[in-house]
């Protein structure tokens, strides 16, 4: 999560700001760095940002953030899945989350729902909920968990979002997919994610298909990310090579949020 610290900060204390901005690295990069004896001139080495009097303090801890980033996607291990658990685990009732109160649940008519494919994808054609249920379907029973402190164990049924973006011509090389919601919300996700096994592309919650408030007609449900990054009412997927930060991430929170 990144600070916010709008003004520049004149005269600043370099040293006080390297202490700092050391703190939002995720841990073992944190640890090394700190053990190295933190120094202006590592923190210049890490961000590319010239620590120096009269910077803006935001841009050192965005680019601190920003390397955050780099450094968990390339910690993510592609082939590492997220533990899963028995039937038995199950939490009923699932907690609803959102942005928003559940009266203002957007109601998406699932007879006219057409899923919007854009950007780096060979067939552009739109999805409807009934060729998207023809598709093969997996389950997964697997923990949300939320960033503001609390996590739950459903039962999720869809399709693997990276069989999708193979059957549909996405250019898996591209660098991210980002996802539409009804209600405006918006995400985007590593390509490597997108392709990990337990990325889906979820119709249905605990056996029945999604409620509204779990997403209906389809959510998107990434367990090796925190709830945030698990869109519901997903009405537009691109496969695009620029950053386009979510909903939550222009509200400061960590991009990648990797488990
Ligand atoms: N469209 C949309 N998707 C969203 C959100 C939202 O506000 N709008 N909230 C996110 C958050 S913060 C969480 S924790 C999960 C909650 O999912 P659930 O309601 O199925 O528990 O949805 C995520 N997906
Ligand atoms: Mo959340």
């Amino acid at each position: 999560m990144m600070p916010r610290i709008r003004r520049p900060i004149p005269g600043v204390d370099p040293a006080l700001l390297v202490k700092d901005a050391a703190k939002l690295l995720p841990d073992p990069t944190r640890r090394l760095f700190l053990r190295g004896g933190f120094s202006v001139g590592a923190l210049t080495m890490l961000t590319g940002c010239t620590v120096a009097d009269g910077v803006s303090a935001e841009s050192v801890l965005r680019r601190i953030s920003e390397f955050n980033d780099r450094v968990q996607a390339w910690l993510f291990d592609p082939n590492r899945l997220a533990q899963t658990y028995p039937e038995s685990a199950i939490k009923r009732p699932f907690r609803f989350n959102a942005f928003y109160p559940e009266s203002d649940i957007p109601e998406v008519d699932g007879e006219s729902y057409a899923l919007e494919l854009n950007g780096l994808i060979e067939n552009k054609a739109t999805w409807s909920l009934e060729r998207l249920s023809a598709l093969p379907q997996e389950t997964q029973v697997t923990r949300l968990i939320c960033v503001e402190g609390w996590s739950e164990i459903g039962k999720w049924t869809g399709v693997r979002l990276s069989d999708f973006l193979r059957r549909v011509g996405a250019d898996l090389t591209a660098k991210y997919v980002w996802f539409r919601c009804a209600e405006g919300y918006h995400s985007s996700i590593d390509m490597a994610t997108a392709l990990h096994p337990q990325t889906q592309m979820t119709l249905q919650f605990d056996g029945k298909e999604l409620e509204p408030k779990y997403g209906y007609p389809m959510r998107i449900r990434i367990p090796t990310k925190l709830g945030f990054k698990n869109p519901k009412h997903v009405m537009e997927i691109a496969v695009i090579n620029n950053y386009n930060p979510g909903y939550w991430e222009q509200q400061g929170y960590n991009w990648f949020s990797g488990l």
